[in-house]
């Protein structure tokens, strides 16, 4: 009975769902989709979730929904008196084995396809090291010699114009638009997980593991959110993932002046930043 309420919902739930994946889009404020695809591996796993899954899910949503309510009708007991006493009937059972089977053939192919997608490291051009501590990330260049510095939430009381209340950081990460880069990911203490669903990046940072997944190009530059995605203790919602996508030219610019900065020991936005990044580094070379 409780299943034949809950249809309705997970049905209206679907065809929600579907309508939304067809029209809305982007991570707009109230959104409830998944955000814009930036890259190419996230426009895959876009496209498999909203044209693919979905429409499968949901006629097989309304399939059973439709089996449910003719048998309420037909086999109701005031039209159906003297209930059939059939157990069993091998060719209906031969059937609803090979058609889920067959469904999920169908479901595997393209979906293996993009699981390739996120383990192919080929052509990276430029390495980043992600360490996940509680609560905030350290992001290490690691073709930049000591380039590194932690990328930690600002405060609400410290919010400044045009930032973001629980997902912008003091020194987000930035990387160069169009280039593929190899993200290599571990942890300081528990696991944490790096996940920006724009870039189709979703990797646990293990302490004592070293994973690696593609950051494949992305095409718009721009800044781009996401979150750790594996509870990681009290703070787990409070360690944000920004990323800033410069132009490949700006981007040389902004790398020539952090390592700058970072060997004078100046900050260039944000001194709790680099100066933290610096005692870690010393304290290492010592
Ligand atoms: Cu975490």
């Amino acid at each position: 009975m409780s299943r034949l309420l809950n249809l309705p919902y997970a049905l209206l739930f679907a065809a929600a769902t579907l309508v939304n994946s067809y029209s809305v889009h982007a991570a707009v404020p109230g959104g409830y989709n998944l955000p814009e695809p930036a890259n190419k591996l996230a426009q895959s796993m876009f496209d498999f979730h909203s044209y693919w899954l979905l429409p499968i899910v949901f006629g097989i949503s309304a399939f059973v929904l439709a089996l449910l309510v003719y048998t309420c009708y037909r086999f109701s007991e005031h039209r159906n008196p003297v209930p059939s006493k059939t157990t069993h009937n091998a060719y209906l059972e031969i059937i609803w084995t090979l058609v889920p089977v067959l469904i999920l053939l169908i479901i595997v192919a393209p979906s293996l396809r993009i699981l390739q997608g996120t383990d192919d490291l080929s052509n990276a051009e430029m390495t980043i090291k992600t360490t996940g501590f509680q609560w905030y990330w350290n992001y290490a260049y690691v073709d930049e010699g000591e380039l590194a510095f932690d990328s930690i939430l600002i405060p609400d009381d410290q919010i400044k114009d045009g930032q973001l209340r629980l997902m912008s950081v003091d020194q987000p990460l930035v990387i160069p638009a169009n280039t593929k880069i190899k993200l290599q990911f571990t942890a300081g203490d528990v696991i944490h997980s790096w996940a920006v669903q724009d870039f189709g990046v979703r990797m646990d940072a293990v302490p004592g593991l070293l994973n690696e997944f593609p950051l494949e190009p992305v095409k718009k530059p721009g800044i781009y959110y996401g979150f750790c995605s594996e509870l990681c203790g009290s703070k787990h919602s409070y360690m944000p993932i920004e990323v800033h996508v410069l132009p490949k030219d700006k981007f040389k610019s902004w790398l020539e002046e952090a390592k700058k900065s970072f060997d004078l020991g100046n900050p260039i936005s944000t001194p709790q930043t680099f100066s933290h990044a610096q005692e870690t580094t010393s304290q290492s070379q010592g």
